[in-house]
């Protein structure tokens, strides 16, 4: 990461970014860089998606299903269970979003990741290097922010998950924010989050928050249609191995029966060949929040925006509070923590 850039995209392309977001007019969805969707919601990615060197075949994507907050609680929690996942569109107030989204890169700036001369909401990438270790240092202040903590619990998300955990919802201390510059290889692998929290319930709840607009070729999280089923057979299976590890390996994602890292792959194709699946992507708008079962097979691919924009999202975990709480959650995420 750092490394210089390899991405170079043109003048005219920044100038048309930075004139829509003046004008308080980008929308991804209406961007015409942003689509993975027709307006049937039976369109694929017209740009191929790649991780780890693959792409994935356009007969293995699939468009994710959005779904109106409006709907209501209890169809939404149908929808969870049904789906393993809630994409909510427009759940957040998209401009407070885009404002956090700016207060973020303001503070990365001086590391070099920016290029200067417009605004930070865009995020547009430095084409030199940056100073990885001063941002990774950074990155540890934000997640200690009180702007950050404010982001994570303002008052509309946090009805929300009440409503969804139908009761008090705890939100784990432990909370991720990322980063990812547009033309590098870094797209998180194939895993299911359960393998990073097997200390305390497993009625737990993900959400994974854009901070901006990403639309589908910027890499944003993609879902493997279906596999919160996969996910649950294959802990049932890890437990049903797990006899002769200690109590602390058996919590751990690290432990010798568990791939590096707890990944289940990097090979995205492969993946949706050998269980017959369908990576599901989307055109993600500041604003949006998706939801996702512990047991919920997801990746991300790879950042190829044209525009050279960051890609920026935070995930945090939520479950019921009278539920058991994984206590290895109960500190700021460091680098290099091992969970
Ligand atoms: O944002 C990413 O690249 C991965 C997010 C993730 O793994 C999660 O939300 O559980």
């Amino acid at each position: 990461m750092s490394e210089k850039s390899s991405c170079n995209f043109p003048p005219w392309r920044l100038a048309h970014v930075t004139s829509k977001l003046e004008a308080g007019k980008v929308k991804a969805g209406m961007n015409e860089m942003s689509i993975a969707v027709n307006a049937a919601g039976m369109g694929v990615t017209q740009t191929p998606l790649a991780a780890h060197g693959k792409t994935i075949p356009a007969e293995r994507l699939g468009p994710l299903a959005p779904t109106d907050p409006g709907i209501g609680i209890e169809a939404i929690r149908r929808r969870y269970e049904e789906d393993g996942y809630v994409w909510l569109s427009g759940l957040l107030p998209r401009a407070e979003v885009i404002d956090f989204r700016r207060w973020v890169f303001t503070h990365l700036a001086e590391t070099g990741l920016l290029a200067l001369g417009h605004d930070f909401a865009l995020g547009i990438a430095a084409a030199e290097g940056f100073d990885w270790n001063l941002a990774n240092r950074r990155l540890m202040s934000i997640v200690r922010s009180a702007a950050y903590e404010g982001f994570c619990a303002q008052p509309r998300l946090v009805r929300f998950m009440d409503a969804f955990v139908q009761g008090i919802s705890y939100l784990h201390k432990r909370k991720l924010m990322r980063y990812v510059q547009p033309g590098t290889a870094v797209a998180t692998p194939a895993h299911y989050d359960l393998v990073y929290l097997r200390g305390g319930t497993s009625r737990l709840v993900t959400a994974w928050i854009p901070i901006g607009d990403i639309p589908a070729e910027m890499g944003g999280v993609v879902y493997l249609e279906s596999s919160h089923a996969l996910g649950r057979r294959m802990e049932a299976e890890f437990q049903a191995n797990s006899g002769t590890l200690s109590p602390e390996e058996r919590i751990s994602a690290y432990n010798n029966h568990m791939a590096e890292g707890g990944w289940i792959s990097k090979d995205l194709p492969d993946m949706a060949e050998r269980f017959d699946a369908r990576w599901l992507a989307a055109d993600y708008e500041a604003g949006d929040v998706v939801l996702h079962s512990p047991y919920m097979i997801h990746a991300a691919t790879n950042n190829e925006d044209r525009a050279g924009r960051l890609r920026l999202s935070t995930d945090i975990r939520y479950q019921n509070v009278d539920d058991e709480i994984d206590a290895r959650w109960s500190n700021h995420w460091s680098l290099g923590d091992m969970l």
